[in-house]
């Protein structure tokens, strides 16, 4: 008989999360294949704003707004921590019905992502193991790869899976079923994937799409290599076929982009990319959160990237410190920044369009560094919009980080997260940082 797999998109349990485009893109990637492989699969997202028993916050008509969200108690370890603390997603009473209103599924996998949101996940697995005793439990994602001895121990998970899901599959399958896959894509071969099952998630106004995965460059704060392997991407006619897929058949216009690498070598894959999007027509619009890189901008690609429809840029800057920039992995200067900018206020975005990434409290990082990122940002034309470090197990920085936090990150998950500034210091304090804040704010003038 058909196996039936219940795949879930655990809560977030953070002091903020916002929907930036969000979609559990990973385990919608697997679901694809699980299907190819004959198991039968549903999907429930913890995270689905559109869930008939909630009032859910409205949102902006390009697909991003804030979740539904219940303040929870914060865990021991963020006692002292002065913010709020909340359960991102839909209530457990609905989350549990759901769980029973569904025919008992043979295996269940759950995924994660930021390496500090484990507590949802846990919380997750939890009420699974309650509505469904007895059926084996397969976490795998971000978390479970960048702590695979934290999610081992703790996670309550019967399998806990490192790496990229469709590579670890042969073993999963082969533990909970004693079955091997027939289909397995090939990681070589990234057009060999199936589309993410995205019809999972119905009645969605926007869909993620990657033309690629990994990166070619090793900044030395960035977990992409660990997460994602080495460089690859789909042929461009590939992508175009599945943005227009979705377009026809859900009539999506939103598309956001998760690659860590869109714009490098752009005559290679984006300019053609676009070219065939301007030529098929397709009104659309694209959202990049996730940092492009600026290096490889100039007039005829900032004028490409408008007229196709890419309307939410931003852009992975980080510091204008040309030191910090050298040390960390040296993806862009200051020189290359302005001028992309400038070709890209000439190609008709305005200011506030352009996002320019700034990392803050990185390991040594002072205040005035940050500042001056700022302020250079501004100079340029484009809108600075601060990202607050994070430190990941396995990148270069990580011993710097571990060394300079006043936080025991080593052993606490937790105190991964961002909104801690988990490597602030006496000189650089939350204050400081609040005060940098809203000096990016400010109305670009
Ligand atoms: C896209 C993205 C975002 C998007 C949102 C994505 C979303 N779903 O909501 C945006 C731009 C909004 C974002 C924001 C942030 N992000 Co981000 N993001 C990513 C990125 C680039 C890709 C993630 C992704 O979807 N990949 C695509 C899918 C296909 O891959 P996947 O999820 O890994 O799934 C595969 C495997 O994990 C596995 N798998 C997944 N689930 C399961 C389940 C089972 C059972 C199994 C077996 C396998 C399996 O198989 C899948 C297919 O191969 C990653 C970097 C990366 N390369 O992964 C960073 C990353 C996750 N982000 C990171 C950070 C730091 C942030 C921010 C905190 C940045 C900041 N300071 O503001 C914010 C926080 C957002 C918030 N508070 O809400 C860090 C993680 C830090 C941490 N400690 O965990 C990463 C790793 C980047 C980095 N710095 O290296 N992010
Ligand atoms: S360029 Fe971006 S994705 Fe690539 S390694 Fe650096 S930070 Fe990570």
């Amino acid at each position: 008989m058909q196996k039936r797999l219940l795949l879930v998109n655990p809560w977030i349990n953070d002091f903020a999360a916002y929907d930036l485009w969000s979609a559990p893109l990973g385990l919608l990637s697997l679901a694809s294949t699980l299907r190819e492989n004959g198991y039968e699969v549903a999907l429930v997202d913890c995270l689905n704003n559109l869930h008939r028993g909630i009032r859910a916050p409205k949102r902006a008509s390009s697909g991003k707004g804030n979740f539904f969200k219940e303040e929870i108690a914060k865990p021991e370890a963020l006692r002292d921590v002065p913010r709020k603390y909340s359960r991102y997603g839909i209530p457990p009473a609905l989350f549990e019905a759901d769980l029973l209103d569904m025919p008992r599924p043979d295996a269940i996998f759950v995924t994660s992502m930021m390496t500090y949101w484990y507590p949802g996940v846990f919380e997750t697995i939890e009420t699974l193991r309650r509505a469904l005793p007895g059926v084996p439990v397969v976490l795998g994602g971000n978390y479970a790869t960048l702590c695979t001895g934290h999610a081992t121990r703790h996670s309550g998970a019967d399998i806990v899976a490192a790496g990229e899901g469709e590579k670890a599959l042969p073993g999963v399958l082969k533990d909970l079923f004693n079955e091997l896959p027939s289909f397995i894509p090939s990681a070589e071969d990234l057009d060999s994937y199936p589309y993410p099952a995205f019809d999972l998630l119905p009645g969605r106004d926007q869909v993620s799409v990657m033309t690629s995965r990994g990166c070619p460059f090793r900044c030395s704060y960035c977990a992409s290599h660990l997460l994602s392997g080495e460089f690859r991407r789909r042929s461009l006619i590939a992508v175009v076929d599945e943005i227009e897929f979705w377009n026809r058949k859900f009539g999506i216009r939103n598309f956001s982009f998760y690659d860590d690498a869109l714009l490098v070598e752009p005559e290679a894959r984006a300019i053609p990319m676009m070219e065939e999007i301007l030529q098929r027509g397709m009104d659309c619009s694209f959202h990049c959160p996730n940092g492009l890189h600026l290096r490889n901008m100039d007039a005829s690609l900032a004028s490409l990237m408008f007229r196709a429809g890419f309307r939410t840029i931003r852009f992975g800057f980080e510091t204008a410190s040309a030191l910090r920039q050298t040390d960390t992995g040296g993806k862009v200067t200051n020189e290359e920044t302005r001028d992309a900018v400038a070709c890209l206020l000439e190609a008709g975005y305005r200011g506030d369009d352009i996002g320019i990434y700034i990392l803050c409290g990185l390991p040594g990082q002072s205040a005035s560094e940050v500042r001056e990122s700022i302020d250079f940002a501004r100079s340029c034309g484009g809108r600075p919009v601060i990202t607050e470090f994070s430190p990941i197990p396995g990148t270069p920085i990580w011993k710097e980080a571990v060394d300079a936090s006043p936080y025991d990150i080593e052993e606490e998950p937790l105190y991964h997260n961002n909104t801690l500034l988990p490597c602030r210091t006496e000189e650089f304090t939350y204050g400081m940082y609040q005060e940098l804040k809203n000096l990016a704010r400010r109305p670009l003038i």
